[in-house]
């Protein structure tokens, strides 16, 4: 108990507790509880492993594989957990962010006023008892495969916000001015970066470089004005590995002041996330970057929701991006447009057209597509062990779509209408 004692003597005020089995020395420390930093001094021969505000892993060799499987701190067992404001919920814009629970705000004066509560929730990111896919999938298109067994049901213990990861889409519109009333909910100091944001300084929410971090039970308020449009995202922007990692992410769409032209009749954002989730655990692995759970708003196939529009319509998908890889999104039956990244709308002259569009970290894309063709189109990841579920527990067999998947489902206008391609029509009305 070599290091308790140096620990307890070196840093007097902080309380130490608990322990890990084996060579590993695990201690609680209150760091923030006094608002002061403390500066933990070790000999030579320990080595010291942060696993977040309050906690530390001590391993005298260091010996990875030991701190792999620690269980990191989610939510305090005293922590009150807030109720879902009656914002939430109240679709006040047009942007659909499917699976994800919509946000209204509050008028104060011109000035729009959003609340966001950073907060322990449990997610489930898969149950195939509830897939969304299934029954679409016609039944003479079910041949009997032997799948091999994929988890069915997997449920995580994560960070989000107002009760869902990713929090909910926030939509403005260019020249409005918003306030965003951020509460800490969370077992650690946190603050919520606005990612693409042109902004003044001390409202970028980098802690510690422009603010304090918001501590646990406080509220901070965010406000400014958009001078922008186009789709941007929020995240944290304190100890941004884990919180971001742990789900604390979400969308923020700024509609362009002027009428859109052609007007969008779907508009849908999809939030690209991933996880890495030790088999049998509800907790989060931050230690690797062996990521095996992939999901579209924070689920995962067969549950991601499907896009359902009608024949005819004009669909627009907002893609973001926050967490480490890339992401080459591809639709099948449709050629999109690229139309916009996370600095706003692309003009037409320099729009690329293509059927894949590659999200990378820290980016957002917007595509475009007439929906002329009727009918059940994928619409996944082309990494491909980005969909299926958990791969790495599972022999390389058959193996049922999970991760990045979902259809978009185009209703026909008519069911008995013959497939015609639009330079036919085209064709046929010259
Ligand atoms: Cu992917």
């Amino acid at each position: 108990m070599i290091p308790l004692i140096l620990i307890y003597l070196l840093c007097n005020t902080l309380s130490i507790s608990g322990s890990l089995p084996d060579n590993a020395f695990h201690y609680q420390i209150d760091l923030f509880e006094s608002h002061k930093t403390k500066t933990v001094c070790l000999p030579d021969n320990l080595s010291i492993f942060w696993l977040g505000a309050k906690s530390v892993v001590i391993v005298p060799e260091a010996k990875p594989q030991q701190i792999k499987h620690a269980i990191i701190p989610w939510k305090k067992a005293s922590e009150k957990i807030s109720p879902p404001s009656p914002l939430t919920g109240k679709q006040m814009g047009v942007v659909q962010t499917p699976g994800v629970p919509p946000l209204g705000y509050e008028l104060d004066g011109e000035v729009k006023v959003f609340r966001l509560v950073a907060q322990p929730i449990e997610h489930l990111i898969v149950d195939e008892a509830r897939s969304t896919l299934a029954s679409l999938i016609p039944e003479k298109n079910k041949v009997p495969h032997k799948m091999h067994h994929t988890p069915r049901y997997q449920k995580v213990k994560c960070w989000g916000y107002n009760g869902s990861t990713p929090g909910p889409t926030i939509e403005a519109t260019e020249g409005d001015r918003v306030r965003i009333i951020v509460k800490n909910e969370l077992p650690e100091p946190t603050s919520i970066h606005w990612h693409g944001i042109e902004l003044p300084n001390n409202q970028d929410g980098a802690a510690p470089e422009t603010q304090r971090a918001i501590m646990p039970g406080e509220e901070y308020v965010y406000e400014f004005k958009l001078y922008q449009s186009g789709t941007v995202m929020y995240h944290s922007g304190f100890n941004v590995m884990r919180q971001d990692h742990m789900g604390l992410n979400g969308m923020f769409v700024i509609h362009p002041k002027t009428p859109e032209d052609p007007v969008i009749d779907k508009d849908f954002a999809i939030m690209l996330q991933q996880w890495a989730i030790l088999p049998g655990s509800q907790y989060i692995n931050l230690v690797t970057m062996d990521f095996n759970w992939f999901t579209f708003n924070g689920r995962a196939a067969p549950n991601v929701p499907v896009l359902t529009v009608n024949q005819g319509d004009r669909v627009r998908i907002r893609f973001g991006n926050i967490i480490m890889d890339s992401h080459p999104i591809h639709i099948h039956g449709y050629i999109w447009t690229n139309v916009g990244t996370e600095g706003g709308p692309i003009q037409p002259s320099a729009q690329t057209k293509g059927s894949t569009i590659l999200v990378s970290a820290g980016t957002t894309r917007d595509v475009e597509f007439t929906a002329w063709n009727p009918g059940l189109w994928r619409l996944h990841c082309h990494k491909l062990h980005h969909v299926v579920n958990a791969h790495a527990e599972v022999p390389m067999g058959y193996m049922e779509h999970g991760g990045m998947f979902t259809l978009v489902h185009v209703i026909p206008k008519s069911g008995h209408a013959p497939w015609t391609h639009p330079t036919q029509q085209e064709e046929s009305s010259s």
